[in-house]
């Protein structure tokens, strides 16, 4: 069998993702740097399969495949028959789709902002007010995580899921930065939690950059 291919920098939280999933359902791989200072990504022949020109991307045996969450379920429904990190229930697989979707509309935009303004901005050139208002928005975000770690003990259910990965990539974030913190119990402790995880030990890339 054809090895997959991701093209993706080992920084990218996207990229991330997917390489957590992979060790979570013990898929091989190889990996192509992509993105940032090693280009690749804007390349005419990247292009033509993502047009985005972003990384992650798979070829999955000439099968390319692009978007995250997209990628990440994928492999799940083709290797994780166990349903060992996306269960079969289609009600909870559409909780885990539910919250990857709550990852890009509300979770990472100001997450995003926190995180290229302290990692990846010169002191000099930062925009205080524009980095208070996504720390206050984080805690909105944090406050709806919250709520739901009241109620189950990971983000989309009882068991480890897909659901968790991209969130807790962002927690990883959250708590590498120098910003002042509000306390949350139920996030601190599914956090200790899923950190313990081999694939969040191995990407979740330390220090931050
Ligand atoms: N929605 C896309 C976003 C992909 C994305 O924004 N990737 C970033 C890295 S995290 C990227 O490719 N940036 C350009 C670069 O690295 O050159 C996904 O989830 O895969």
């Amino acid at each position: 069998m054809d090895e997959l291919i991701l093209w993706g920098r080992l920084n990218s939280i996207n990229v991330q993702k997917v390489l957590w999933t992979n060790e979570e359902l013990a898929i091989p791989f190889q990996r192509i740097d992509a993105g940032l200072q090693f280009g690749v990504n804007k390349s005419a022949d990247y292009l033509q399969k993502n047009p985005n020109g972003l990384v992650p991307m798979i070829d999955d045996n000439g099968f390319i495949l692009w978007e995250s969450h997209t990628i990440m379920r994928y492999l799940a429904k083709k290797h994780d028959t166990s349903g060992q990190v996306f269960p079969t229930d289609p009600l909870i697989q559409a909780k885990i789709e539910q919250w990857h979707d709550w990852y890009n509309t509300v979770c990472w935009p100001p997450m995003r902002t926190l995180f290229w303004g302290y990692v990846r901005t010169p002191l000099a050139e930062r925009n205080p007010q524009e980095l208070e208002n996504a720390r206050q928005l984080m805690i909105k975000v944090l406050t709806i995580l919250e709520e739901q770690l009241g109620k189950f003990k990971y983000v989309a259910c009882d068991q480890f899921t897909l659901a968790d990965i991209p969130v807790a990539l962002v927690a990883y974030r959250w708590f590498n930065i120098p910003i002042e913190r509000p306390s949350f119990p139920n996030v601190d402790r599914w956090y200790q939690e899923v950190k313990q995880r081999p694939g969040f030990i191995k990407y979740s890339s330390d220090p931050l950059n």
